[in-house]
């Protein structure tokens, strides 16, 4: 069996974001397809896109598993599904986003699947958390995470525990 690594970025801005990252993790966890799991704390920050959305939660997650790169972001694709996502507006909100952002050192760039995630190299919600885990990973033909990160800034983007008040 080969285990490949892969990095995920998970996202909610709807009914209760930080339980809908709990749930995705705790999804993650129980996956026999994966394992060495890493998990990034919770982060909040405004919404990249349409401004007229409530903030968003965030956090990342790295891990090995035995899944090829589309069966991975089909299985993403069904725990969106499980919490009832819609896909409608592009950028607009959602209640859990699953994102393959990396998948070993494979550069692809199809119709459904691009990799790494075209936005990864420039998102503090991404870049940020993922530091946490895996701070001198190298987002293939961009460089590495923590200097990516540096660069980037943190666009508002606070640790959700950090947060206080304005979580409610
Ligand atoms: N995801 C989006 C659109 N905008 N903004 C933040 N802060 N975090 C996200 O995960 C996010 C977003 C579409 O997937
Ligand atoms: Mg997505
Ligand atoms: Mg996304």
């Amino acid at each position: 069996m080969v285990w490949h690594p892969a990095y995920v970025g998970i996202g909610s801005n709807l009914d209760d974001p930080a339980r809908q990252v709990e749930w995705a993790i705790e999804e993650l966890k129980k996956c026999n397809k994966i394992r060495d799991l890493a998990i990034s704390s919770l982060y909040i920050g405004p919404p990249m896109g349409p401004g007229d959305q409530p903030d968003f939660v965030n956090a990342a997650c790295g891990f090995l598993t035995t899944m090829v790169a589309e069966n991975l972001l089909a299985y993403l694709r069904s725990l969106e599904d499980r919490r009832g996502r819609q896909r409608t507006t592009h950028w607009g909100p959602r209640v859990l986003d699953l994102d393959l952002l990396i998948y070993g050192r494979l550069r692809v760039a199809g119709d459904h699947l691009t990799l790494p995630h075209p936005g990864v190299h420039e998102r503090s919600f991404v870049l940020y958390p993922l530091k946490e885990i895996a701070p001198e990973l190298i987002v293939p033909g961009r460089g590495r995470v923590s200097q990516l990160a540096a660069a980037c800034g943190r666009q508002g983007l606070k640790r959700y525990a950090d947060a206080g008040d304005s979580n409610a």
